[in-house]
């Protein structure tokens, strides 16, 4: 279990109040798919995801991201212990959705850097540092159900 000071905690909350899950949400998934674009793989439901074009003005991609930062919104709310609060989410990535856990990290950076977009100078990088340990353990969540 990873193990939080009063001050981590506290930083991780401050960082997470000042995010606008429905702003920041509708950008993660875009920029995930025009830096990575071999995710586009995982998310054929979606319909057209073919261009920066299409991505940036499909209303599922943006739709999406919001669902995982409301999953993030459950990490943060229970940092004692991410790894059973997503362990669901875990092997639904692994059994059903099939996703190569390298894209986890990916994906993390997108959120981190979708948040350093607005939240500037506040992201300072003692702030960064424990904000990454945060999505680090997340990650390792989502990594847990894989075998
Ligand atoms: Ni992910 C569905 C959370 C990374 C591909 N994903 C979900 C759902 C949540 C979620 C929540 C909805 C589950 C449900 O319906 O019960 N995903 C997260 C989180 C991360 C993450 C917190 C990491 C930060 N997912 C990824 C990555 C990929 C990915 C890196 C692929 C590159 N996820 C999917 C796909 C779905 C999905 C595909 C199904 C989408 C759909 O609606 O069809």
């Amino acid at each position: 279990m990873v193990k939080w000071t009063e001050e981590e905690r506290e930083t991780i909350r401050s960082v997470w109040e000042k995010v606008d899950i429905d702003e920041v949400g509708s950008q993660i998934i875009a920029r995930t798919l025009i830096v990575y674009p071999w995710t586009e793989r995982y998310f054929g439901r979606f319909g057209d995801i073919f261009t920066t074009t299409a991505i940036l003005n499909n209303a599922k991609v943006a739709a999406h991201g919001k669902v995982v930062l409301n999953a993030l919104d459950l990490a943060v709310k229970n940092m004692d212990d991410i790894k059973g609060t997503y362990s669901a989410l875990s092997r639904l990535h692994y059994d059903k959705l099939k996703v190569d856990p390298d894209n986890f990290k990916l994906m993390a950076d997108c959120i981190t850097i979708s948040i350093a977009c607005k939240l500037k100078a506040a992201l300072s990088p003692p702030v960064h540092m424990i904000w990454h340990k945060f999505l680090y353990a997340v990650v390792e969540a989502l990594n847990s159900q894989y075998k």
